[in-house]
């Protein structure tokens, strides 16, 4: 069992080696101590400002140092954190807002605006702040089974649920992790994922923090950007999701160079598809490693570091963890090679949804199996394949998109009658989002139809595609048959 939390870890890499750069950003290098420092002076900015233990801390900003030194100040001061996309608009930011109740909300002022409708009172503090601040570094383990984090994770309601992870889960899941990967400290992972979702923030920086290696931090993935990253040499490690993969192969085809081998490359948040990873080892001469991980359990299965890395399945369960595949009505285990629904098991899953006790324990077996609501089979040698979905999800370049909740936001609009959005396969983002609108009014403009879904809800859950029915499909009780559409 894991005893240490993952602040613990990272204080002490800092205690160890002070000086061994942590983070890179914009050019600008970040060692342990230099980090400390900065967590520290938010740690006791909050405490000053009457932050209580296990009270909420809201971060909505973009990856930098900011996002770093404030999620760990907040949590070294007891605080929990509460992640929130920086894509979100007003919709989504009241539910979170409500729903998870923080007592602060740090942001930038480009994002005042944004925060400002929803009743919060806005305080500008200079940053990087100098508050001093010296807790011991030994305290966590006593509050272990607290939460660290929230991170929403969209409902079949439409409506995303916090889900709550506890600092032992997060130390569970990231000690698995850095051991199935080999990660030491002389690694230098290329990290351009967001921090604000759990493949960037729970597996790139808390495994960097936790092998008391370093990572160079981007603001967000740019192709051109990452290529010459990756011809330097210089990181050892890369994570992204299937389109980053599909985007750098486009790269490498109009480039003379090809980058040198890394120590590795691994793929997660959706499908990476068989083609692809073939593709990838072909022109870049290595194989990417596969895994599969969700928000309320961050990682699953992955392919191996050593041995066969399989295309098309996402491995095996990560050390000290479970995994099985069981029958979706009965829910009984089934045998290799048959289609089921995948549970798992062990510390690295959460404690639950926030304020949701019901969809909580519908989630679990009694004997503590985790529903993922993932569909797939197991080989009789332990390979999983994901096969498809039992919740209603669109995955688009690995960020999750629940048709429900833009079917509510169209729904709203006056000129709409009916409306059901549903996923199609697209060659750069995996999926993209399709509308299928029934309206009467003959001047309604898809660009128009665009730009409100932009102004309610994230660009990114936006409708690629709008076509106008003058009906839709439904079964004899009323229910829109989407597999029609
Ligand atoms: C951006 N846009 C998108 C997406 N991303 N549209 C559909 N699907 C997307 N994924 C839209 C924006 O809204 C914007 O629209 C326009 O594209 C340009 O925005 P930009 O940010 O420049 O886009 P991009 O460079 O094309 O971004 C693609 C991306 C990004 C780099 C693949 O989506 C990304 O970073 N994805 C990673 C998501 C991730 O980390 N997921 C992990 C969750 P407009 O101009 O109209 O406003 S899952 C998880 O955490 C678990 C643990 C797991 O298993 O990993
Ligand atoms: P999220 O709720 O954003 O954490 O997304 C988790 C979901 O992403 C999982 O339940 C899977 O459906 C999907 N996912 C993650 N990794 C993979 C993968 N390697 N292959 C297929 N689907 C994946």
């Amino acid at each position: 069992m894991i005893s240490t939390s993952l602040i613990e870890k990272f204080l002490q890499h800092c205690q160890q080696t002070p000086d061994k750069r942590c983070v890179v950003f914009e050019s600008q290098t970040y060692s342990y101590a230099d980090i400390r420092t900065m967590a520290a002076a938010w740690a006791g900015e909050l405490r000053a400002r009457g932050l209580q233990r296990g009270e909420r801390v809201a971060l909505f900003l973009d990856n930098g140092p900011k996002f770093i030194s404030a999620y760990l100040g907040a949590q070294w001061a007891g605080g929990t954190v509460v992640l929130i996309n920086t894509a979100y608009r007003q919709t989504e930011l009241r539910h979170i807002l409500r729903d998870a109740a923080p007592r602060f909300v740090v942001t930038d002022p480009q994002r005042n605006h944004e925060i400002k409708n929803l009743e919060f009172k806005i305080e500008n503090l200079e940053f990087p702040l100098a508050v001093p601040f010296d807790f011991p570094s030994t305290i966590f383990s006593q509050f272990c089974d607290e939460v660290a984090i929230i991170a929403y994770t969209s409902g079949t309601t439409g409506k995303a649920k916090g889900a709550m992870l506890t600092h032992r889960s997060l130390a569970a899941n990231v000690a698995s992790v850095t051991e199935a990967w080999g990660w030491t400290s002389d690694d230098h992972l290329l990290l351009v994922l967001p921090l604000f979702h759990l493949h960037g923030l729970g597996v790139g920086f808390h495994g960097t923090i936790w092998a008391g290696a370093s990572c160079e931090l981007h603001p967000h993935f740019e192709v051109k950007t990452v290529y010459n990253r990756l011809l330097s040499g210089e990181p050892t490690m890369f994570f992204g999701v299937p389109t980053m993969y599909g985007r750098l192969l486009n790269e490498a085809a109009k480039r003379d160079q090809k980058p040198p081998n890394l120590r590795l490359y691994v793929s997660g948040s959706a499908a990476l598809s068989a083609d692809t990873m073939l593709a990838f080892e072909r022109v870049f001469g290595q194989r990417i490693l596969e895994r599969y991980g969700m928000t309320e359990t961050v990682m699953n299965t992955t392919n191996p570091l050593y041995g066969e890395r399989r295309p098309g399945t996402v491995g095996q369960p990560f050390p000290r963890q479970e995994a099985r595949v069981v029958h979706v009505h009965t829910r009984q285990p089934l045998p290799a090679d048959e289609d089921g629904e995948i549970e798992v098991r062990g510390a690295h899953v959460f404690a639950g949804y926030l304020n949701q006790p019901e969809a909580s324990a519908e989630c679990f077996t009694p004997d503590g199996w985790f529903k993922t609501g993932d569909l797939g089979r197991v080989s009789a040698d332990g390979y999983f394949t994901i096969t498809g979905r039992a919740k209603e999800l669109i995955i688009s370049g690995g960020f999750n998109i629940y048709p429900r909740e833009v079917e509510e936001v169209l729904a709203m609009h006056p000129s709409i009658a009916e409306v059901a959005v549903v996923g199609r396969p697209d060659p750069d983002f995996g999926e993209s989002v399709t509308a299928v609108v029934v309206s009467h009014d003959a001047t309604l403009n898809v660009d128009d139809l665009i730009t409100y879904c932009k102004n309610n809800l994230a660009s990114y859950k936006k409708p690629r595609h709008i076509i106008f029915a003058n009906s839709l499909p439904r079964n004899a009780l009323g229910k829109v048959q989407k597999h029609l559409l």
